[in-house]
């Protein structure tokens, strides 16, 4: 039996972030398409929802939520280091994290539902039931996908926005790509958990669908060949290529981080102002709701409202607390950095109780 199960799909962004890193780590894994049986056996009765992707590990626990996977295989196996070793390089690694699993959802749900939708909905069938006639596929895959489909407005993908959204992801593409004319990957010449995380929207919805694989190889030929550096990545045990030299963030990478600061901290600001409400009369040990309501939202010229994901809070507090444990020399070194990428808010963003991950779920502290 292989040391770890993953239950996953091949078009889950989540799935995508987690394989590319069990590859390139080595470790060993055998994956498996989650089925109506694994939903029921497996996942609804030990996460609790419908959600992937999830691990076995070999004495049977099961864990969801990409980044705990990665923290629990770290843990077993070290080396090589998913995070660099710098400290203001693991602040930017959590911060792209963000980015990755918080921001970048919205080009990667608008391009899989408004271009690939056909597509995807058969992807969705063959996958879960391989085994019913071809034809059968888009129906079965129609059910699964509903309620994906469902999330597309609600994360504020709307006619209002879809020009902002797409020419902003166009822009990212090209700073992406900037980047990329100078280092294999995002911290220099190996991979680091910014690049698993860019590798969830970038590989698994926006490389893999069709019509979105076509933006990509026209508008930034650079960024497909690193989706297709990243899949295929392989440590052989001891990734020695190094990462850039005295814990410095490449200013190749600012564009991109200062579309990050502009875009999505005005709606983490506004999703913690719901959560302080929020918690006035919540109690410790309480499940967090998901959605704590609606935020405004802008993107290169267009204005929507977005659902505010109290996840999101939860990706920011793991990057917030990398800062608090800096020396005094690092966290200056981090405000300079902040300062670059336009976020130096972030010096003193409190959120007003502490997140923890129960059963799978969010809770209060
Ligand atoms: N925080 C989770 C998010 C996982 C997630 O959103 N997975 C998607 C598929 S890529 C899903 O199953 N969503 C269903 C849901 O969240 O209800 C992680 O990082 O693993």
């Amino acid at each position: 039996m292989s040391d770890y199960i993953l239950y996953g799909s091949q078009a889950s962004l989540f799935t995508g972030k987690v394989r590319a890193y069990m590859n390139w780590k080595g470790v060993d894994f055998e994956e498996r398409a989650v089925n109506e049986t694994i939903m029921k056996t497996v996942i609804l009765p030990h996460v609790g929802w419908a959600v992937v992707p999830v691990i076995q590990t070999k004495d049977g626990r099961i864990i969801q939520d990409s980044w705990d996977i990665m923290t629990e295989i770290e843990a077993a196996s070290p080396v090589p280091p998913l995070m660099p070793d710098g400290p203001v390089q693991r602040f930017a690694s959590l911060l792209i994290q963000l980015y990755g699993d918080q921001w970048l959802t919205l080009p990667a749900m608008h391009y899989r539902w408004n271009y690939n939708e056909e597509w995807v909905l058969t992807q969705f069938g063959q996958s879960a039931a391989p085994d019913a006639p071809a034809e059968q596929h888009y129906s079965i895959g129609k059910k699964i996908g509903e309620r994906f489909r469902a999330m597309v407005p609600m994360l504020g993908v709307t006619e209002s926005t879809i020009a902002g959204i797409e020419s902003s992801y166009e822009a990212f593409l090209s700073e992406f790509s900037a980047h990329l004319e100078h280092y294999d990957f995002v911290f220099g010449a190996r991979p680091s958990l910014a690049d698993f995380a860019l590798c969830g929207p970038l590989y698994a919805h926006l490389y893999r669908d069709p019509a979105s694989r076509e933006i990509m190889e026209r508008v930034a030929p650079r960024v497909a060949q690193w989706v297709r550096r990243i899949i295929s990545a392989q440590s052989n045990g001891g990734d020695t290529a190094g990462l850039v030299a005295g814990d410095v963030i490449p200013d190749s990478l600012f564009a991109l981080l200062r579309r990050h600061s502009a875009e999505h901290l005005p709606v983490l600001e506004a999703t913690n102002d719901l959560f302080t409400a929020w918690c006035e009369t919540a109690a410790s040990g309480d499940a967090v709701p998901r959605m704590l309501g609606t935020v405004p939202f802008h993107v290169d010229g267009c204005d929507g409202q977005t659902i505010a994901r109290s996840f999101s809070l939860f990706r920011l507090q793991a990057a917030l607390d990398s800062l608090a444990t800096m020396s005094a020399s690092e966290r200056a070194q981090a405000e300079a950095f902040l300062k670059d990428i336009n976020a130096q808010s972030l010096m003193s963003f409190k959120l007003p109780r502490r997140l923890e991950r129960k059963n799978c779920k969010l809770c209060l502290a």
